[in-house]
């Protein structure tokens, strides 16, 4: 017992320089992803990342296309988040949709999940469910909400 201990130590000994080894490079990796993602369309904001392609769409497509890429329509939960969305309207010079709606029910704005939104940054005088046809909510260069027509085509910015 007294040898194969010893041996076993120094396995362990070897995997552990193999781990160091495996996390250096993992790092570097990751350190490189991430300058990626903040280039020049994506905006890191703690551990979620804002990304667009460019592409322009209505609420449907562009929900269906960030769902396809494994994220979600960006949803900021607080203004370090909204602030992001709205740099990123700012840089495209076109206002993007959010993951929130009031579809299900007229006047209560909810994320894609169905919670209810813990954060909003409405314009004066929104929402106003102009025309009685505004489930959606688009974000202008200023970072303001306004509710819009979902049929309507905007920036698609997906969150991960
Ligand atoms: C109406 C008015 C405007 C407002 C728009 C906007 C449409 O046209 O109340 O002042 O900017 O609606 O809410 O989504
Ligand atoms: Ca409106």
């Amino acid at each position: 017992k007294g040898d194969s201990g010893l041996s076993e130590v120094n396995l362990m000994k070897r995997q552990v320089t193999a781990l160091e080894g495996q996390l250096k490079a993992l790092q570097a990796s990751f350190s490189k992803y991430q300058k990626v993602a903040a280039f020049p369309g994506g905006r890191i904001v703690g551990n979620k990342v804002f990304v667009t392609s460019g592409y322009e769409g209505n609420f449907d497509d562009l929900k269906q296309r960030c769902q396809q890429a494994g994220g979600q329509l960006a949803s900021p939960r607080n203004a370090a988040e909204n602030t992001a969305v709205q740099e990123i309207v700012v840089q495209y010079k076109k206002s993007v949709f959010l993951g929130v709606t009031d579809i299900q029910t007229e006047g209560r704005f909810k994320y894609l999940n169905g919670e209810a939104i813990v954060y909003s940054n409405w314009n004066t005088g929104e929402p106003n469910n102009d025309k009685r046809q505004e489930n959606c909510v688009e974000v202008y260069s200023n970072g303001k909400w306004n509710d819009k027509s979902c049929g309507e085509r905007r920036l698609m910015l997906c969150e991960f």
